[in-house]
């Protein structure tokens, strides 16, 4: 009884215990600071300077292995470890005191608090490379030491008051024979209430720490909503407050140096991506015998062999296509010049019908798909005759395919042969197949160079670069991280031809240490929305999420 007693009391447990309660609940303020505000998230320091370190192909087997969520893993596991170092340091913090024959009083947390802030500023982080009290990060020195300064104070008082509680609810240390009988029987000495700590204060305390496991537990789904997905309100505000810039941007237009492996701005014909439904064939359209034709809910049907078409006045666009199925970094994706009709000249020949609301187009290859009519009436939506300056290639819809900006390639029908105007909700091929009928472009960038796994040199300037495109919005920035999104550096963006286009850009780095570098890249459009970045597949809307790369210092 006694033996078992002094096992439960002894001031290490006691100190790991309080310690550890404690470290988690700072561990969460922590976060707390670094996502609301600006703070230090030692966890995230620790992780990124342990991938950097790691060989490279120890680091490509992880991330093979775990794949996407080894950074999620490499987080918890970090965390984990900092909360043991916090029930250490209470540990062994409490055995001194308890040595030197104290009780621990509030002081003693606020000793506590300043020697880990120290331990955090001054040894782990310039050890870490984030320099004293990570003057070198994002945050700063001054925010730096704040911040671990708030975390620290919250640690240490909250140390105190959980061992001082736990050392008064079991039975306290003394040589004193007459105290340990005493002790033995708490309700006669609650009810003495002398040297003992009376109903009331327990009572208090005792709501105190039901508070803290609330709160604990409060701020532990919190972390874990904001690492994973953002399920949780609190996540989803910020998300959402940092999903638009106002006001938006002003491009950093300039010169792009040419990089391998970029993109050209143009995409020449033949490698202009292709993607059709058909398994086998894509149709060979013969020009002579080729009619299209507008009916529906119009006044004047109409039909037009290919001479009367390309007798028609066209205007000049630039325009990039991505398809719907596009995954993020994926090669579905290109730019090209076009000439064509605007469907609102032939639309407006027919004389729509009211009560109309759909344009249905239909092809040679029983493909079809449909926009509403006020899309239809932009002036940017068009029949295209001519790609680069040629006569549209066969693959992509020779003699006529639409141009429908802001919209996935899906709508960008190709062989085109009859335009029909109707007046209810027309579901198209792919439609039919569980994708989405308005599918607007959801804004993407994509990391062209330096090549997922590739070697870069040390102390020599790399230039990062690739494309981003956002619909028919224009892109007004794109940023580049070298850190896994912790912190954003704003690239150069070639001036495009158009709002319609993707923007080439480029960001020249030369990386100093040799490491493992995870590059991502983002982009945010003319009007200062931020590209989304929560990953989704294709289906049912569009991929989403940023596009990252791993790439080789040494
Ligand atoms: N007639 C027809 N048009 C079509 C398709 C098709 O299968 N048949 N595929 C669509 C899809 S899904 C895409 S992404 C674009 C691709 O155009 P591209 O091959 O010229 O790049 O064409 C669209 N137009
Ligand atoms: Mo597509």
């Amino acid at each position: 009884m006694k033996i078992a007693f002094l096992r439960k009391k002894s001031p290490f447990r006691v100190g790991f215990l309080a310690g550890l309660l404690a470290g988690i609940v700072a561990s969460g303020v922590m976060f707390f600071i670094s996502v609301t505000w600006n703070g230090i998230l030692l966890p995230d320091v620790f992780g990124s300077e342990l991938t950097a370190l790691m060989p490279p192909n120890v680091f490509e087997f992880l991330h093979q292995l775990i794949g996407a969520d080894a950074k999620t893993i490499l987080f918890y596991g970090i965390l984990v470890g900092q909360c043991l170092v916090f029930a250490l340091s209470g540990a062994i913090f409490n055995q001194r005191i308890k040595v030197l024959g104290d009780r621990l009083r509030w002081y003693h947390g606020l000793i506590l608090a300043v020697i880990l802030w120290l331990f955090a500023g001054v040894i782990l982080l310039p050890l870490t490379n984030g320099g004293l009290f990570g003057a070198n990060l994002n945050a700063g020195i001054g925010a730096g030491m704040l911040s671990l300064g708030v975390v620290g104070l919250v640690f240490g008082l909250l140390f105190v008051f959980i061992a001082d509680w736990r050392a008064a609810s079991l039975p306290v240390v003394s040589d004193s024979a007459s105290k340990r009988e005493a002790v033995l029987d708490l309700d006669e000495e609650e009810e003495q209430g002398d040297e003992a700590l009376s109903r009331r204060a327990l009572l208090t305390r005792g709501l105190v720490i039901g508070g803290i496991v609330v709160a604990g537990v409060g701020i532990w789904r919190f972390i874990a909503s904001g690492v994973s997905a953002s399920k949780v309100p609190v996540a989803k505000l910020l998300q959402h407050y940092q999903s638009k810039i106002v006001p938006p941007p002003t491009p950093n237009y300039g010169e792009i140096q040419p990089a391998p492996f970029l993109s050209p701005e143009i995409t020449s014909n033949d490698q202009f991506y292709i993607v059709s439904k058909n398994l086998v064939a894509d149709p060979t359209v013969d020009g002579t015998s080729w009619q299209l034709t507008v009916e529906g809910e119009v006044e004047h049907a109409f039909t037009l062999n290919y001479q009367e078409l390309m007798a028609l006045p066209t205007q000049v666009q630039y325009e990039s296509l991505m398809c719907i199925s596009n995954d993020v970094g994926g090669p579905y994706m290109s730019n090209a010049q076009w000439e064509g009709i605007p469907l609102s000249s032939l639309l407006q020949r027919a004389g729509v019908k009211t009560g109309a609301t759909k344009i249905v187009f239909h092809a040679v290859d029983d493909y079809s798909d449909s926009i509403h009519l006020s899309k239809a009436l932009e002036p940017t939506t068009l029949l295209a005759v001519r790609m680069n300056g040629v006569t549209l290639p066969q693959g992509h819809g020779f003699p006529a395919r639409m141009l429908v900006p802001g919209i996935y390639g899906m709508k960008h029908c190709k062989w085109l042969n009859r335009i029909e105007v109707v007046n209810y909700d027309f579901q198209g091929y792919w439609q039919q197949r569980g994708w989405d009928d308005a599918a607007p472009v959801r804004m993407t960038s994509r990391i062209d160079t330096p090549l997922d796994g590739s070697n870069v040199k040390l102390n020599r300037t790399t230039y990062i670069a690739g494309v981003a495109f956002s619909g028919n919005k224009g892109i007004s920035e794109v940023d580049v991280s070298l850190d896994s999104g912790q912190t954003w550096q704003p690239a150069i963006l070639k001036r495009p031809q158009s709002d319609l286009t993707w923007v080439i850009w480029e960001y020249s780095w030369k990386p100093t240490s040799a490491a493992n570098v995870i590059i991502t890249v983002r982009a945010i459009d003319l009007e200062g929305n931020v590209q989304d970045p929560n990953q989704a597949p294709p289906l049912p809307i569009g991929s989403s999420g940023y596009h990252s790369i791993t790439a080789f210092v040494s």
